[in-house]
C-alpha cells in the first residue's frame, strides 16, 4: 500500500521523538515526558506501522518486542579480542598493581586511575554502524562468541540508533548487561508462586534471559546495560582519557555507570573501594566488585596485555555474597497465614561480613529440585537484604547418610492439617488462629514499624506472651499491665514502662496502617492505604461486597475475595470490635472520589529518582497519590519535592539547580507520616 507523504513524515518524526526520550531516560537519567506521554507516542507509531508496515525499521522504538526464535546461535569472531581482568583481592595486590604501573610507566606522579563499579552481568559487545545496531554479540571466550543481536535489541537501554551525528561510522562498544535487584527478586517471585525453578542469582538470571534463541522471552526479563569500554572504531575520533570517552559514549545514548570516579594512585583506588563496599547493599544492582583502570589511553598502551588481560586494569572483588557451609537440620517455619517454608539451619558462616545461621529453601518443590539433604554441604546466598537463601549442593561432597526432606503432614506448631492447594506451591497449615505459631507472626505484623508501630515489643517478648497465654490476638495487647510485663523474661519495670507507653501511644493511628496491621491476606501497605483513601472509614469497607471491592484499582478478584472473607469472618468482626474499644482510633475521611481537594498533599508535586529502600516504586507513587499528591516524571520549576534515594541520578542534580528542595528517603517518609497523621485516609 502506497504510504502518503504526511503519513511517513509523522513516522518519522514520532521515531525521533521516541529515541529522544529514551535516550533523556536511560543514558541522562533524566525524563522529559512522563511514561504515559512516552506510551501514547509509542502506541501512535505502531498504530501507523500496523497500517502501513512498509514504514517499519529495524531501528524502530516498536521493534524491542522479540521475534520468531531462532534455530541456533551463530558464532562471531572479535576482530578485537574481548579482554578479561585479572583480578585482585586485598589491599596489597592493588599497592602492588599500582607500583607495577608505576615503575613500567617510569612514572614519578600518582597515576590518575578511572574507578566504577564491577557489575555480575554477562559481557556484551554491541556494534555500530553509521549509528544504527547491527549486531550484538557475548564475549565467548574472548575471541568467539554467540550472535545475541535479536535479543540485545528487546533490552530499553539500549540504543537501536545513536544520538548526535558525531559518533565513528563504526563503534563497537562493550558493556555489562544485567539484571537489578528489584526485577530479580520479582521474577523469581514470580517463579516461586507458578511452582517453577528460581534463578541462583541476579547474573545467572541475566546471562539465561540473553542466551534464549527466542527473543519474546529475553524482552519479558528485566535487564539493563552499562558500557564501559569501546572495541572497534573506524572513522571517527575518541579523546584521550577512558573516563572521557564513557561521558562521550553517554551524550550518543550509550549508557554508562554513574558511580564512576577518577581517582589518584593506589590510596584513590581503596578509598574507592571502601566507599562502594559500604554503599553495596543500597545499589539497586549487584556489584561483586571495582575496577581500576588506568584513565589516559597513551599509558594504557604502553602498558599493554599478558595473555587476555591488560597491564593497564585489575578487578578488585568483594567478599564473596556466596560460601560454603553445611545443613545441620531442616525445619519448617509456620508463617502469618499458615504457609510452611522450610527453612535450612546452617553451621554459621560469614557471607559478605554478616553472619548466616539459617537460609530459606522456599518450598518443597524447591528442595526436590535442588536435592537439598541434611548432611549436605551447601553455597548460601545473601545480598543486600534478602533472606539468604540455599543456591546448590555441592554432590561430591555429600555424606551416605543424607537425610532427605519430607513436609510434614501436621503442622509442627500447632498439629493441625497440612494442606496443598492444587496448583500451589505451598502447603499450609490450616490452623488458623489455633496455631500459636501463626498468632504469634499475626501479633508480630499488627506491632512492625509499618503498621501499628509499637516499639519494644520484640520477637522473644511475644513469643512469651503467646506462649504463656497471656494474650491471643492483638487487642489483648492492649490489657496488659505493667506488672505484668515487667514479670517477664528479659524485662524489668523500666522496659515495662516504656513499652506500656509505646502501646497507648500506637492507640492513635491511621486507617491504612490499622487495615495493614490486621494482616487481610493480599493486603500489602500500597493496598491498605489504597482501600483507605477510597473507603474513607472502616464501615464503609467493611460493608463492601466483592463486586465494589473489585472496582478498585489494583484490585482484584482473588484479594476482593479475600478481603470480602476477612471481614466476614466473626473472630476478626470480634477482634477488631475490642480493639476499637480498647481505644485505637484514627481520623476518618472524606472518600477520595469526593474529598481529593482536602488532601494534605494535593497542589504538590513529588519526583522520585533513585532507589527507594523502604517500597517499591510502585507503592511509593500509591501512598503519595492517596494523600492526594501528583508523581511527576521529571523535575521542572513546579516540582514541589524531589525525593532522592540511594543512586539519584541527574533528577537530583537539576532539582539544586532550580531551587527545588530535595528529601532524602527518611526526610521523605517523615513528611509522609506527618500527612498521614493530619489526613485519616492514608
Ligand atoms: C564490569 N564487569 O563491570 C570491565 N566491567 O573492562 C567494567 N568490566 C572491563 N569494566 C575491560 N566496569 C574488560 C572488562
Amino acid at each position: 500500500m502506497e504510504v502518503p507523504a504526511s503519513v511517513r513524515q509523522r513516522s518519522a518524526q514520532l521515531r525521533e521523538q521516541l529515541d529522544w526520550h529514551n535516550y533523556r531516560y536511560y543514558a541522562l537519567d533524566d525524563p522529559q515526558i512522563t511514561d504515559a506521554e512516552y506510551d501514547r507516542l509509542l502506541r501512535e507509531l505502531q498504530d501507523l506501522e500496523r497500517e502501513y508496515p512498509d514504514l517499519v525499521t529495524p531501528d524502530s522504538p516498536t521493534q524491542r518486542v522479540g521475534t520468531t526464535p531462532l534455530g541456533s546461535f551463530i558464532q562471531v569472531r572479535h576482530d578485537l579480542p574481548m579482554l578479561s581482568l585479572d583480578n585482585a583481592f586485598t589491599d596489597q595486590e592493588i599497592h602492588d598493581f599500582d607500583r607495577r604501573v608505576r615503575e613500567q610507566l617510569d612514572a614519578t606522579a600518582a597515576i590518575q586511575y578511572a574507578a566504577e563499579p564491577k557489575l555480575d552481568g554477562l559481557a556484551v559487545s554491541l556494534r555500530y554502524e553509521d549509528g544504527l545496531l547491527v549486531r550484538g554479540a557475548t564475549r565467548g571466550d574472548g575471541s568467539v562468541g554467540e550472535d545475541i543481536t535479536h535479543n540485545v535489541r528487546t533490552i530499553p537501554s539500549v540504543p537501536l540508533r545513536l544520538q548526535g551525528g558525531d559518533y565513528p561510522r563504526l563503534l563497537e562498544v562493550r558493556g555489562e548487561v544485567f539484571m537489578p535487584k528489584r526485577g530479580f527478586a520479582e521474577l523469581n517471585a514470580q517463579a516461586l508462586q507458578r511452582g517453577e525453578k528460581l534463578f541462583a542469582n541476579p547474573r545467572n538470571a541475566a546471562a539465561g534471559s540473553l542466551r534464549q534463541l527466542d527473543s519474546r522471552i529475553t524482552a519479558s526479563r528485566p535487564l539493563e546495560i552499562f558500557c564501559y569500554a569501546v572495541g572497534q572504531v573506524e572513522d571517527g575520533e575518541l579523546p584521550d582519557l577512558h573516563s572521557a570517552i564513557l561521558a562521550r559514549l553517554k551524550t550518543w545514548g550509550l549508557r554508562v555507570c554513574s558511580e564512576l570516579n577518577v581517582v589518584n594512585g593506589a590510596a584513590g583506588c581503596l578509598e574507592y573501594y571502601r566507599a562502594m563496599l559500604d554503599r553495596r547493599d543500597g545499589l539497586p544492582y549487584e556489584i561483586d566488585g571495582v575496577v581500576y583502570k588506568v584513565d589516559r589511553l597513551e599509558q594504557q598502551r604502553s602498558l599493554g596485555f599478558v595473555a587476555r588481560a591488560p597491564r593497564w586494569a585489575i578487578a578488585h572483588k568483594f567478599p564473596a555474597q556466596e560460601v560454603l557451609t553445611q545443613v545441620l537440620a531442616i525445619q519448617v517455619q509456620v508463617g502469618r497465614t499458615g504457609a510452611l517454608t522450610p527453612v535450612a539451619r546452617l553451621e554459621p558462616v560469614s557471607v559478605g561480613g554478616v553472619t548466616v545461621t539459617n537460609a530459606t529453601l522456599h518450598n518443597a518443590d524447591e528442595i526436590r529440585r535442588k536435592d537439598v539433604r541434611v548432611g549436605d554441604t551447601v553455597f548460601v546466598r545473601r545480598a543486600g537484604d534478602v533472606i539468604p537463601e540455599v543456591v546448590k549442593v555441592l554432590l561430591e561432597s555429600r555424606p551416605i547418610d543424607a537425610q532427605a526432606f519430607v513436609m510434614p503432614e501436621r503442622c509442627p506448631v500447632c498439629g493441625s492439617q497440612v494442606i496443598r492447594p492444587e496448583g500451589e506451591a505451598v502447603s499450609r497449615c490450616v490452623g488458623g488462629l489455633i496455631c500459636s505459631a501463626q498468632r504469634k507472626e499475626a501479633i508480630r505484623h499488627f506491632a512492625s514499624r509499618r503498621a501499628l508501630d509499637i516499639e519494644g515489643l520484640g520477637d522473644k517478648l511475644v513469643d512469651q506472651l503467646v506462649e504463656q497465654e497471656l494474650i491471643h490476638d492483638p487487642a489483648d495487647l492492649y490489657h496488659l499491665d505493667v506488672k505484668t510485663l515487667a514479670k517477664l523474661e528479659r524485662m524489668g519495670e523500666k522496659s515495662a514502662a516504656k513499652l506500656a507507653q509505646a502501646l497507648d501511644r500506637s492507640r492513635s493511628t491511621t486507617l491504612a496502617r490499622f487495615l495493614y496491621a490486621l494482616g487481610v491476606r493480599g493486603v500489602g501497605e500500597a493496598t491498605a492505604q489504597t482501600l483507605a483513601a477510597h473507603f474513607g472509614t472502616l464501615k464503609a469497607l467493611m460493608a463492601a461486597d466483592e463486586e465494589r471491592l473489585q472496582k478498585i484499582p489494583d484490585i482484584g478478584p482473588v484479594v476482593a475475595a479475600q478481603i470480602h472473607a476477612f471481614f466476614a469472618e466473626a473472630h476478626n468482626q470480634e477482634v477488631i470490635e475490642r480493639l476499637q474499644q480498647a481505644g485505637i482510633r484514627w481520623p476518618d475521611s472524606e472518600p477520595q472520589a469526593q474529598g481529593i481537594g482536602q488532601l494534605p498533599l494535593a497542589q504538590k508535586t513529588f519526583v522520585l529518582t533513585g532507589t527507594l529502600t523502604s517500597m517499591s516504586r510502585d507503592q511509593a507513587k500509591a501512598r503519595l497519590q492517596s494523600l492526594g499528591a501528583k508523581v511527576s516524571g521529571s523535575v521542572s520549576a513546579k516540582t514541589s519535592y524531589v525525593v532522592a534515594g540511594s543512586d539519584p541520578g541527574s533528577k537530583r542534580d537539576k532539582a539544586r539547580e532550580l531551587g527545588v528542595p530535595v528529601l532524602s528517603e527518611a526526610e521523605w517518609l517523615e513528611l509522609l507520616a506527618g500527612a498521614e497523621k493530619t489526613s485519616g485516609p492514608a
